[in-house]
């Protein structure tokens, strides 16, 4: 009975020992991924509309500024060309702030980034694209 229970501690904490291991690689595996210096997104989007896959990430780059990130995979039956950019726009809910449409610059085939500034520091939404087909995330912007 005694030999059970210390077998099954031994095996709980080689258990978790591994498990911390591995964790530990992947999350370097995910930083070595990133470029030197980039901090990680505040937010993120990663949303199935009808006609692809729209990601989107926002970055924090204090007194109120932002960067955002956004891809678009179109599916093989969309008519929507990879090289068309998506609407963007930011909200403040509860503030009837809106309607701030984000100018997209074009970095790659399907892929676009917008900097700017936030108006004012608090929890915003960013709607991104396509007619009535949209995702929404939401960021705090300080
Ligand atoms: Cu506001």
């Amino acid at each position: 009975m005694l030999i059970k229970t210390v077998s099954a501690i031994t095996g709980f904490f080689f258990l978790s020992f591994v498990t911390l291991i591995v964790w530990g690689v992947i999350r370097l595996g995910f930083q070595s991924g990133s470029e030197p210096g980039e901090i990680p997104p505040a937010a993120i989007l990663s949303e199935q509309l009808s006609d692809g896959l729209i990601e989107a990430q926002v970055y924090i780059l204090g007194d109120l500024a932002y960067r955002i990130e956004i891809q678009f995979l179109p599916d093989p039956t969309s008519t929507i060309p990879p090289t068309m950019p998506p609407e963007v726009n930011l909200s403040m809910e509860a503030m009837h702030m809106d309607g701030y449409e984000q100018q997209l610059k074009p970095v790659d085939n399907g892929a676009w980034r917008i900097q700017g500034k936030a108006p004012m520091a608090g929890i915003w939404i960013m709607s991104v694209g396509y007619g009535d087909e949209i995702a929404e995330v939401r960021f705090s912007a300080n």
